[in-house]
């Protein structure tokens, strides 16, 4: 193959092994974790979720989700760092281990899977889903702008060539109705954390609305706490608050509807970095990101089990 294609198989190859990852993480820890299949992307891709739980009926949840814009590469990667961290710290590490004792948590590691491989095979920069848009030539939903939370307002885009493409109706994307429905059949979930680069941000909602949610406070606060660890790793340092205030207006926003829907801790990380490599952020970049990260998400974690 000439170098470009090489380049394509590898980083295919590569891809695909996140599934295979999940597959083998089942079958070494049985008693821990499972997959379920949420449903199916545009493309016919399995929506994978994998349930971290030491047993018992009806325990509250708390959701994490990475991927769902395609070219946030740091973000499907630290997923699948955290996947291992949890089978490696249950047991071992007392704080995750009295989470998981109350709580059961689900990973969403590739949330836009049609997408994630389009990233790999044609074009890098790819964000949104993958349905074709009838009666236009452009192709994709923003997954982030089609949640039925303010849907169709500003910070939204009605043409579907543009990057932030609502869809035409609220959750017309399998890849977000998948969740929508996980999430009511549910019925439990306390925490939902849906995590994007790039920016070091992390939000709580509004995005649709300047009206402050009615939890802001306490959001405002656990937010300072969780940024605090995650500096402590490295020293990145994260901006925080509502979406509106702190990043742009946008609606049909993910967390903007989970917290409607009255899971509390409903959070936005923006990982690494604030620009300088974006997207593409390099390669020895993704422990360090996915570690300092992990030590915010079990603040928001251990607090959600407190409350
Ligand atoms: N940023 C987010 C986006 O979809 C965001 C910011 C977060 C908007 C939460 C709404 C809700 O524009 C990236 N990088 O995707
Ligand atoms: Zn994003």
């Amino acid at each position: 193959l000439p170098e470009s294609g090489r380049n394509i198989s590898l980083s295919l190859s590569l891809s695909l092994q996140i599934y295979a990852f999940q597959d083998m993480l089942v079958a070494e820890n049985p008693n821990l974790v499972s997959k379920i299949v949420i449903g199916q992307s545009y493309q016919g891709r399995p929506l994978n979720v994998l349930k971290f739980s030491t047993g018992g009926t009806n325990k509250p949840g708390i959701w994490l989700d990475t991927g769902i814009h395609s070219r946030e590469w740091v973000t499907q990667a630290s997923g699948t760092w955290f996947a291992k961290k949890i089978v490696t710290d249950y047991g071992r590490d007392a704080a995750l281990t009295a989470i998981l004792d109350k709580m059961d948590i689900f990973l969403e590691i590739v949330t836009n899977p049609d997408g994630y491989f389009y990233t790999h095979t044609s074009n890098r920069m790819w964000r949104k889903t993958r349905k074709p848009n009838p009666g236009s030539s452009c192709i994709g939903t923003d997954p982030n702008r089609n949640w039925d939370a303010g849907f169709g307002g500003p910070g939204a885009s009605d043409s579907p060539c543009s990057e932030t493409y609502r869809g035409p109706k609220a959750h017309s994307e399998s890849e977000v109705k998948s969740i929508v429905d996980f999430v009511k059949s549910h019925g439990n979930l306390q925490a939902f954390v849906s995590i994007h680069s790039y920016s070091q941000m992390l939000l709580y909602p509004y995005g649709y609305t300047r009206t402050p949610c009615k939890d802001q406070s306490e959001l405002h606060n656990l937010a300072r706490k969780a940024i605090t660890y995650l500096g402590s790793l490295y020293g990145t340092s994260y901006r925080y608050g509502s979406i509106i205030n702190t990043i742009y207006q946008a609606s049909g926003g993910t967390i903007d509807w989970t917290y409607n829907q009255g899971i509390k801790y409903s959070y936005t990380f923006e990982l690494r970095d604030t620009g300088r490599y974006g997207f593409i952020l390099p390669a020895n970049q993704i422990l360090p990101t996915a570690k300092e990260t992990w030590l915010a998400l079990m603040a928001i974690m251990e607090h959600t089990k407190d409350n």
